[in-house]
């Protein structure tokens, strides 16, 4: 082939040609273009052919290279998107153990103040209790103690002594047992009735003889107070009373009970209460 590009035409054939044919200078032309042209690119197509193949394995590198970068473009950001995971999943894990952290503590810290308001209440009861106590205490002595200096006004306006919670008249003259007894009625009141140790006390320390208000007139023996109930224990009859030689009660000072016949005559103590 080369031959034919660098072989110069044979102008002596075109002239060796018959009359009728003819030479045309400007076909002439035409092929020495060609044959330059032939002579620039030697292997046109096979040329272009490996151009092909080399720009689509050029192309395919490049389509290869873009895809790692991809990937790897990939790979960064999923790396990205698991580590910002793991700081907020830490974050949120912090957050939740710092709240019940908080929460624990505040909680102890109530729990504790409440114990603490608890004890305080507890011994302010305990207190409020005890002046209530004290508080009733007081109350019922001053009730007793206005009571008291009450009563003893009223008894001494009767002409009586407040003894005990009781008013007592003694008399000044001497009366049998039954005009004692009428005197005291007279005064809103009766003869002195014992039924404890306390009052016979009151009645040993005056150190007289004086009628009381117990009689076994209406059946001998029966002893009957003038409130009206039988006499039982205790009893302060000295030895040998009774000994049945009257039927109405002497009180004789540093002895005890006496029957004594209820004509003679004795002082008398008068009972009452005040209302
Ligand atoms: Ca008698
Ligand atoms: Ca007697």
């Amino acid at each position: 082939m080369s031959e034919d590009v660098y072989a110069l035409p044979d102008l002596t054939k075109k002239a060796r040609r018959g009359r009728g044919e003819h030479i045309d200078r400007g076909e002439i032309e035409e092929r020495i273009v060609d044959i330059y042209v032939s002579t620039d690119d030697p292997d046109p197509a096979g040329t272009q052919q490996h151009a092909g193949q080399r720009n689509t394995a050029q192309e395919q590198h490049e389509d290869g290279a873009s895809e790692e970068t991809k990937k790897l473009h990939y790979r960064v950001t999923a790396g990205c998107l698991v580590l910002l995971c793991v700081l907020l999943l830490t974050a949120i894990i912090g957050l939740v153990v710092y709240y019940f952290e908080t929460i624990k503590e505040k909680n102890y810290n109530l729990a504790k103040e409440r114990d603490e308001i608890q004890s305080s209440f507890d011994q302010l009861e305990s207190r409020l209790n005890n002046l209530t106590e004290e508080k009733e205490l007081l109350q019922t002595r001053y009730d007793n103690l206005i009571g008291r200096e009450i009563k003893r006004t009223l008894c001494e306006s009767l002409g009586f002594t407040l003894v005990g919670g009781l008013c007592y008249y003694i008399s000044t003259e001497k009366k049998t047992w039954e005009e004692s007894r009428q005197d005291c009625r007279d005064k809103q009141s009766d003869l002195m009735v014992i039924k404890s140790k306390e009052t016979q006390n009151l009645v040993e320390r005056l150190n007289k003889r004086v009628w009381l208000g117990l009689t076994d007139r209406d059946k001998e023996g029966i002893w009957i107070w003038v409130d009206g109930t039988q006499l039982t224990e205790p009893t302060y009859w000295f030895d040998p009373q009774p000994n049945r030689n009257g039927d109405c009660l002497e009180f004789i000072p540093y002895s005890g009970w006496n029957d004594k016949k209820c004509s003679d005559i004795n002082l008398w103590i008068c009972e009452r209460d005040i209302y």
